[in-house]
């Protein structure tokens, strides 16, 4: 079989990334990063990308006159590398229905809350402010509604009553690390698909339910 071909989009730090690369050195995961995008010139996750050798393109959305414009051009990168597989690993432009529909089932993002509470930004803050006993992470398939898409799979991560937002954020994030390589391999090993009706197909079965980690 040959390797699925992935493309990570990025927008800051790329610790997602590096976990992604890191179950593909393993040779665990029939897959290979090949290639990694930012919207942002000063992202500092494009090293991690450098450092593995693998191709990376900036694409900076301040040069465009509007989304759709920025979309086209994302898209016309993306497919130049022909992936079978496209991840928003903490990337931070939200997408026009243009460019979804150009990749429907091939599309995920990691968030960092249990969908569907806290969509959007400042999620960690969110959940705090809200006196959450349990938050933590999911893995959806990108539709046109802003982090509204099917969710696959969370991990649940306890909120400790002395937590301010920089600690939620790193205990979530070490259960983002965990969680996306193991729906990327689902994905790779012909586990998990999207049907015609935008249900998640996890080994034959509809998931009504996302799959549940507990931290
Ligand atoms: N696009 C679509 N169509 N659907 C989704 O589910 C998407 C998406 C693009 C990105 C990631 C998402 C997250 O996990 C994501 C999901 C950016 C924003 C945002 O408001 C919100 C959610 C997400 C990503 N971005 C601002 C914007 O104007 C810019 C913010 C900034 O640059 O700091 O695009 O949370
Ligand atoms: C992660 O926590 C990711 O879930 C979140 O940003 C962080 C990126 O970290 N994504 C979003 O908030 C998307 N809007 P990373 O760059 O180190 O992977």
């Amino acid at each position: 079989m040959p390797q699925f071909r992935l493309v990570v989009l990025i927008s800051g730090r790329g610790s997602n990334l590096q976990a992604i690369l890191d179950v593909c050195q393993t040779g665990c995961l029939n897959a290979e990063v090949v290639a990694v995008i930012s919207n942002r010139p000063d992202a500092s996750g494009l090293q991690y990308a450098a450092a593995a050798g693998i191709p990376y393109q900036v694409i900076d959305h301040t040069g465009f006159a509007d989304r759709v414009t920025f979309d086209q051009a994302l898209a016309q990168c993306i497919g130049r590398y022909m992936p079978d597989l496209v991840l928003l690993a903490g990337f931070m432009r939200v997408l026009t229905p243009g460019f979804v529909a150009q990749f429907t089932g091939r599309l995920l993002n990691i968030h960092p809350s249990l969908l569907p509470a806290f969509p959007g930004l400042h999620t960690h803050q969110r959940a705090l402010d809200a006196g959450v006993t349990q938050h933590g992470v999911s893995v959806h398939f990108v539709t046109p509604e802003l982090d509204g898409g099917p969710v696959i799979a969370q991990s649940i991560v306890p909120v400790l009553p002395e937590d301010d937002e920089a600690q939620l954020a790193a205990r979530v994030l070490v259960a983002e690390h965990q969680l996306y390589p193991v729906v990327v391999q689902w994905l790779v090993a012909g586990r998990l698909s999207l049907n015609a009706q935008q249900q998640p197909v996890l080994d034959g079965a509809t998931l009504d339910e996302p799959v549940c980690f507990q931290q």
